[in-house]
């Protein structure tokens, strides 16, 4: 009863749950816009092993995003987080042209999984402000995005360091979330 009641109030109230995962190689940026996004701060991080775990609410929607370490060697365990996922930020290194292609394999990789069929996906094509970074029209092209079918997704340009892009992407995800996207 108790359950119940408290459901009925947040959808007339449109205070939504919703749990994210944010994905991509290391070194993307992942735990910088994490934290960026829940203190507004840059604060300095090391490699993430496991993960890190927050909430934020935003847009009347409680974000619980799950942050997790991109190495090789970790990445076979992001599944082990894949189950009641309504949404994915796979976050790219947008000048680290040599690693696109493996970016672009892990993400279709991430596409194929049955547990994230019903996930939505905002990208984020981070480190805008270095010299040498691919804007989003390009990495779009080069993660193969025109091969993404039946789910909504949006690339964004963003600047972790420079706090860029990082709140539009949010919007859209939250819009999205809203819509019964996920
Ligand atoms: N110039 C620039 N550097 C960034 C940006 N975002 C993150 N970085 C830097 O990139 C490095 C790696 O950032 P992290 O957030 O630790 O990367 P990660 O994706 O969490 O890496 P793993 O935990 O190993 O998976 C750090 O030195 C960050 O300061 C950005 O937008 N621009
Ligand atoms: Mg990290």
């Amino acid at each position: 009863m108790g359950i119940v009641f408290t459901r009925l109030f947040s959808s007339l109230f449109g205070n939504k749950e919703a749990r994210i995962l944010v994905l991509g190689l290391d070194n993307a940026g992942k735990t910088t816009i994490l934290y960026r996004l829940q203190m507004g701060e840059v604060v300095s991080t090391i490699p993430t092993i496991g993960f890190n775990v927050e909430t934020m609410q935003y847009n009347n929607i409680k974000f619980q995003v799950w942050d997790l370490g991109g190495q090789t060697s970790i990445r076979p365990y992001w599944r082990c987080y894949f189950p009641n996922t309504q949404a994915i930020i796979y976050v790219v290194d947008s000048s680290d042209t040599d690693r696109l292609v493996v970016a672009k394999e892990e993400f279709h990789a991430i596409l194929e999984e049955e547990e994230l069929k019903g996930a939505v996906v905002l990208l984020f094509a981070n480190k805008q402000d270095l010299p040498g970074a691919l804007d989003d029209a390009a990495i779009t092209e080069a993660l193969e995005l025109h091969r993404i079918k039946n789910r909504q997704w949006a690339i964004f340009k963003t600047s972790a360091i420079k706090g860029e892009g990082l709140f539009e992407g949010l919007d859209w995800l939250s819009n999205t979330l809203k819509s019964g996207g996920a």
